[in-house]
């Protein structure tokens, strides 16, 4: 049975379920959706994409989600968009859909995101072993090929959660991101990496707390926008943006650093959903809706703005 019918957004899902569900939306919208699998795990399982286009050529954008398995909240956001992009009649989500090719990887850390449902519902890391240690996993977002390990922010102990791995790229989960990644890079407008928690927005550098050279003014633009599009809703959420070095912490080999500064993709952002560490990374799936719906209204402000850049 491929159709599972009992895919909401008022509980979380396990990978099984959300693949089901992924396999049901390639069916039930074939003409405007592709699957794409952009490698395997270090245990084997497929790391899945959707592609979402109704018509070639369009610029990109990219998602990635959940890098860290314990942000439950990151794959319920993706999959909620995903739903959004190919049902909503919403003329803004509409013009969102098809002006631009969308590449969302729902969950990235397949390994990792199994392991908290099975064993350990906070474990953030990879599942790989360590050489000569008994501590297993890499942070992937310590795990990219941009000043790796230089700066501080991320550790080379292995049981540490910010270990970043034995060499940039040793995960072949981020391995695998970073190839597919590359491999759109000419197409690719805009990269964004979903977190929590925190209610950030954040952009590069996270090495250094350095001014990014080139266009700091535009990606100020931008996180007003995305902070007042989320603020003016109901629910009147607040949202910080910044760069992660200045806003939050120095932490060097993420993935939005290496998209910016490696494939040169002049618009990358972090966001940390909801909240702000009262329930933390066990929000409870009541928040589920309200906040992929604020994340919705940010990303509808945030593309709007980049248009004009
Ligand atoms: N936060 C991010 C982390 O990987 C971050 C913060 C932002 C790091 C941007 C690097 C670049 O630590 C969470 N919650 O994982
Ligand atoms: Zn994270």
């Amino acid at each position: 049975e491929r159709y599972n019918s009992d895919f909401n957004w008022k509980r979380y899902h396990n990978l099984e379920e959300i693949y089901a569900w992924l396999d049901k939306i390639l069916i039930d919208y074939a003409n405007v959706t592709e699957g794409l699998v952009i490698g395997q795990s270090y245990e084997g399982r497929d790391i899945r994409a959707v592609k979402i286009s109704h018509n070639t050529g369009k610029p990109a954008i990219f998602i990635e989600s959940t890098i860290h398995a314990r942000e439950w909240i990151t794959v319920a956001t993706a999959t909620w968009f995903i739903n959004e992009l190919l049902t909503s009649d919403n003329s803004q989500v509409r013009e969102l859909a098809e002006n631009y090719d969308w590449y969302v990887v729902p969950v990235l850390n397949v390994d990792g995101f199994v392991y908290t449902h099975t064993n350990n519902r906070l474990w953030r890391k990879t599942r790989q072993p360590n050489a000569n240690s008994d501590c297993i996993g890499t942070d992937g977002n310590r795990n990219f090929d941009a000043h790796w390990m230089e700066n501080g922010g991320a550790s080379d102990e292995p049981c540490e959660d910010r270990y970043a791995g034995s060499a940039p790229f040793s995960e072949p989960e981020t391995e695998a991101l970073s190839e597919f990644v590359a491999s759109i890079k000419d197409d690719l407008r805009i990269y964004l990496a979903f977190h929590s928690y925190s209610q950030f927005l954040l952009y590069p550098y996270g090495h250094s707390e350095e001014e990014i050279p080139q266009n700091k003014e535009d990606l100020e633009a931008i996180g007003d926008v995305f902070t007042s599009a989320i603020r003016n809703l109901a629910y009147g959420t607040e949202y910080t943006h910044g760069t992660t070095a200045n806003l939050l912490y120095i932490a060097s080999g993420s993935s939005i650093d290496w998209a910016y500064s490696e494939l040169d993709i002049q618009l990358a952002f972090l966001i940390e959903f909801r909240d702000t560490g009262r329930y933390g990374q066990v929000l409870p799936p009541a928040y589920i809706i309200p906040n992929a719906e604020e994340i919705l209204a940010g990303l509808i402000a945030l593309v709007d703005k980049a248009k004009d850049l």
